[in-house]
């Protein structure tokens, strides 16, 4: 097979897609709407055919009407692209954790996803993480050659929690010597520092996409600390019935609608300040798709978010559920020894999105996929663009991921690997 971080295959693939010209992977973006500072304009001329993007103007928790559903569609396509992917219509904390009000959610819910199957849009990514989507403790960890991207430092994150926010318990989950190296860390952190780090764990990451907390609310850390008091005993099997529950209340109208539910793993996959998360792993996944095991039932298969558990065999994976599989993130990451992980390049990292890309060419060859965040580089560091996600770094994720597509289909139809 390929030796994913050879630079001269990297070339190779490059120059072969440019010569091919063969009907390549649709090239989608994850756009966040009107206001995104990233414009269709922009997308229309480095190639983006097709668009990820939600409402993001909604509330959780309310319908998307068809009226405001096609107005964002007619948008999209007034600018010859397409919507192809939700990402995402949000699942409401209290669906997460059993609330009073959950019935009401989940046929808001149901109700939306009908709308957005009469609109003509059929895949609806989403998550199932309690409280915090993905956690990231760094937004511009530098490279040697200046550019910067998204990092996870344990010994940080492990400081948010004993230290910030405080949470009863919380060194139980952590070793002797994070918790040394957390305590010597709490000798030079300044009152800046700690902002900082706030802002970016539970604002930053946050706010653009799941609406918890946003950087217009006043008191982040205790307004953080009220959601994980709603998880109070939620165990792992509680949270797993209640994504049964909501799964098998939805299925009904995905199947009218012909409506692809996928779910996004988590990210990293692993247990974070005392809450279950239930999408970490083989076992999480295979758990999910057998309790419903209904086709519109499947996964976002996020190489990245995968990628970052050192547990998780990201090719074997993808060989695994491929079929499972409506939307694909191409993103890769490299895991140390500590525990800390780094967003590694498009054609680097143990994720190997080329060995990843052959695979779906071999078993899904027409599922939807988006290059997931992105290098800042070359000014895309003073925009102000949501992290992770730049425009620069992206489009050059894109142009390798695209011109691995070219070379791998080439390669699969001729049955060279
Ligand atoms: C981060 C994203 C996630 C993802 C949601 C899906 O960059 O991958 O926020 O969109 O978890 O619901």
């Amino acid at each position: 097979m390929f030796a994913a971080d050879s630079p001269r295959v990297t070339l190779f693939f490059v120059i072969f897609a440019t010569i091919n010209n063969t009907k390549n992977m649709e090239k989608t973006w994850r756009w966040f709407g009107k206001s995104d500072k990233i414009t269709l304009a922009m997308l229309k001329q480095i190639g983006v055919e097709g668009i990820v993007t939600a409402l993001h103007d909604i509330p959780n928790g309310e319908v998307w009407t068809v009226e405001a559903i096609m107005d964002l569609k007619n948008y999209i396509e007034s600018y010859g692209l397409r919507w192809v992917v939700v990402e995402s219509l949000p699942v409401c904390e209290s669906i997460k954790y059993g609330g009073e009000d959950r019935e009401r959610l989940i046929a808001n819910y149901k109700e939306s996803l009908a709308n957005l199957g009469r609109c003509g849009i059929h895949t609806v990514c989403y998550n199932f993480m309690p409280v915090l989507d993905w956690a990231r403790t760094e937004l511009d960890h530098k490279w040697a050659d200046g550019s910067t991207s998204l990092y996870f430092n344990k010994v940080k994150f492990v400081y948010f929690d004993c230290y910030i926010l405080k949470r009863e318990g919380a060194e139980r989950d952590y070793t002797a010597a994070e918790l040394a190296a957390a305590a010597e860390m709490d000798k030079t952190m300044t009152d800046a520092d700690k902002a900082a780090l706030v802002d970016t764990i539970i604002v930053k990451t946050q706010g653009f996409v799941n609406g918890n907390i946003t950087e217009h609310d006043n008191n982040p850390v205790e307004l953080f600390r009220n959601l994980l008091s709603l998880y109070k005993g939620v165990t792992r099997d509680v949270l797993r019935e209640n994504m049964r529950y909501f799964l098998e209340a939805v299925m009904p109208v995905c199947n009218e609608w012909d409506m692809n539910m996928c779910v996004h793993p988590d990210d990293p996959p692993m247990q974070l300040l005392g809450l279950p998360r239930i999408v970490c792993c083989d076992e999480d996944i295979e758990w999910f798709l057998n309790a419903v095991p209904d086709p519109h039932n499947g996964l976002t298969f996020c190489c990245g978010s995968l990628s970052a558990g050192a547990h998780n065999d990201v090719p074997a994976l993808a060989r695994k559920y491929a079929k499972r599989t409506h939307f694909v993130h191409l993103r890769s990451t490299d895991v140390m020894p500590n525990g800390d992980f780094i967003e590694a390049d498009h054609l680097h990292g143990r994720a190997n999105l080329i060995e990843v890309c052959r695979i779906f060419e071999e078993e899904n060859p027409d599922v939807p996929m988006r290059v997931d965040h992105g290098r800042t580089m070359l000014g895309d560091e003073d925009k102000g663009y949501n992290a992770g996600y730049s425009f620069h770094g992206r489009m050059m994720g894109l142009a390798q991921m695209d011109g691995v597509m070219a070379a791998v289909k080439e390669l699969v139809k001729k049955k060279i690997c």
